[in-house]
């Protein structure tokens, strides 16, 4: 089997490589040099466990090049990006996907299958791309198969899940289905499920939709805490006890590529039906504000001037910054006022200082804004460079919390002054 794919980013080099490694030739396209030069040198351009291991053995057998062109093949993929439109409800920017379409459509032949992974709005399959491809000629589910199967894999764990987790087989007819299941029956050890390619859509959206409302709730519970000076934290566990309770994680907010972009496609093709979904996300925006906030009342209760933010991912152990809450974060300081700020991120390098030593030095507060394992075990040795030895933990993950003299999470958020004037309250 051959397959194309089309795409090498955080999916389609993972899902290239994965094909090349079960035995099929595989030509990886993108559009960006650097990307193309890089992977046939044999390095890998993005930060995902097992990915360079993979690369190295592709390239050893010969069954796996990247190119800017496409060529011919039996399958074809598409993983690109689908990012918001900058319009009312920021619906699917379907303009890299339509620009793949129109990249393989003069190396298709009849018997191929091509597969759409990226991410896209419901009914986009029946609406836009089989039109597409009918107009080229093609008779689908006859001369040519077509199948939308969502990824669902978990940056950092990519290489894992993308054997082990059930596929959404969305196929445009029955037949288009079924090759869809005989393609990646390569390698999914999970269930292949058979859906049309609508559900298909919808339901991988509602599966990120589904985590977003959830963390906003857990977020809101963060805001009513505060507000009563009960610890938020502690309430989700002693809730999570319940056998069926599960209430998520509150953040700094929600980053990331899915969670704070695919509710969007939702939202725009249903703006009416969509009142929660649309609130959910209006709460966990609201995040790196609130965040931002309460580190300035921390850092002017200690009469500190400078702030350092430990973590700029989206989330913990990656190197992507995509949508990242942290940077809001920073942006929100940034427009509040004008104290120092310090940054380090040991996952993305050119941003921000080198050494935990280095940024932790005269700081006044550290905030800790994503679960990097760098961070559960802070050394001492940089701590005890602060100017003031405080950290506001938003994810709560620091093991050695008895070497700060002040430790704040988002389950403990008021600060000395702040308590006593709400006990005069409530006197
Ligand atoms: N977060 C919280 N609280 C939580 C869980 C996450 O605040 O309890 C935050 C994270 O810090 C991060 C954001 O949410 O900022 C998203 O992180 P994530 O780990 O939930 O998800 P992603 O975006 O890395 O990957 C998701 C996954 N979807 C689901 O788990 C339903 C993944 O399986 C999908 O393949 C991926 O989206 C995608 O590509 O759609």
């Amino acid at each position: 089997m051959k397959v194309v794919t089309i795409g090498l980013g955080y999916i389609g080099l993972p899902t290239a490589l994965t094909f090349a490694r079960h035995g099929a030739e595989v030509i990886g396209v993108d559009i960006s040099e650097r990307t193309i030069q890089m992977l046939n040198a044999g390095l890998v351009p993005i930060e995902e466990h097992g990915l360079n291991n993979f690369l190295k053995n592709a390239l050893e057998k010969k069954n796996f090049r990247a190119s800017l062109v496409p060529e011919k093949g039996d399958v074809f993929i598409v993983a690109v990006p689908t990012p918001n439109l900058q319009d009312q409800f920021g619906s699917c920017d379907l303009h890299y996907v339509e620009q793949a379409l129109r990249s393989i459509l003069p190396y298709l032949e009849k018997g191929n299958t091509v597969i759409i992974e990226s991410t896209i709005a419901p009914r986009t399959m029946e609406d836009v791309i089989q039109p597409f491809f009918e107009k080229a000629g093609f008779i689908i589910g006859e001369d040519l198969f077509l199948v939308h199967c969502p990824e669902r894999v978990l940056p950092g764990r990519i290489l894992h899940e993308l054997i082990f987790n059930n596929r959404i087989i969305g196929g445009m007819t029955e037949r288009c289905t079924k090759k869809g299941k005989e393609i990646y029956g390569l390698f999914v050890q999970g269930e292949l499920l058979e859906a049309s390619a609508s559900v298909a859509e919808l339901s991988k959206l509602m599966e990120n939709t589904f985590r977003d409302v959830n963390i906003a709730l857990a977020n809101e519970l963060v805001k009513i805490g505060s507000k009563l000076n009960i610890d938020a934290l502690e309430v989700i566990q002693m809730a999570n006890k319940h056998p069926r309770v599960n209430i998520h994680q509150p953040g700094p907010g929600v980053g990331g590529h899915c969670l704070a972009v695919d509710p969007y496609f939702i939202i725009a093709k249903a703006p009416e039906e969509t009142s929660l979904i649309q609130q959910a996300r209006q709460i966990n925006k609201s995040m790196p504000r609130f965040v931002a906030e309460k580190a300035l009342s921390i850092l002017h209760e200690n009469n500190g001037g400078v702030i350092t933010l430990l973590g700029l991912a989206y989330k913990g152990n990656i190197d992507d910054m995509r949508e990242s809450p942290a940077v809001e974060v920073l942006n929100e300081l940034q427009e509040l006022s004008n104290t120092t700020i310090q940054l380090f991120d040991p996952h993305i390098n050119d941003v921000g200082a080198e050494t935990l030593e280095e940024v932790m030095r005269e700081s006044d507060l550290a905030v800790i804004l994503c679960d990097h394992d760098e961070f559960k075990e802070l050394p001492e040795k940089a701590i005890d460079l602060m100017n003031h030895k405080v950290v506001f933990d938003t994810k709560k993950i620091v093991a050695n919390q008895e070497k700060f003299d002040q430790y704040y999470t988002l389950g403990n958020l008021l600060t000395e002054s702040e308590e006593t004037e709400m006990g005069a309250h409530y006197e």
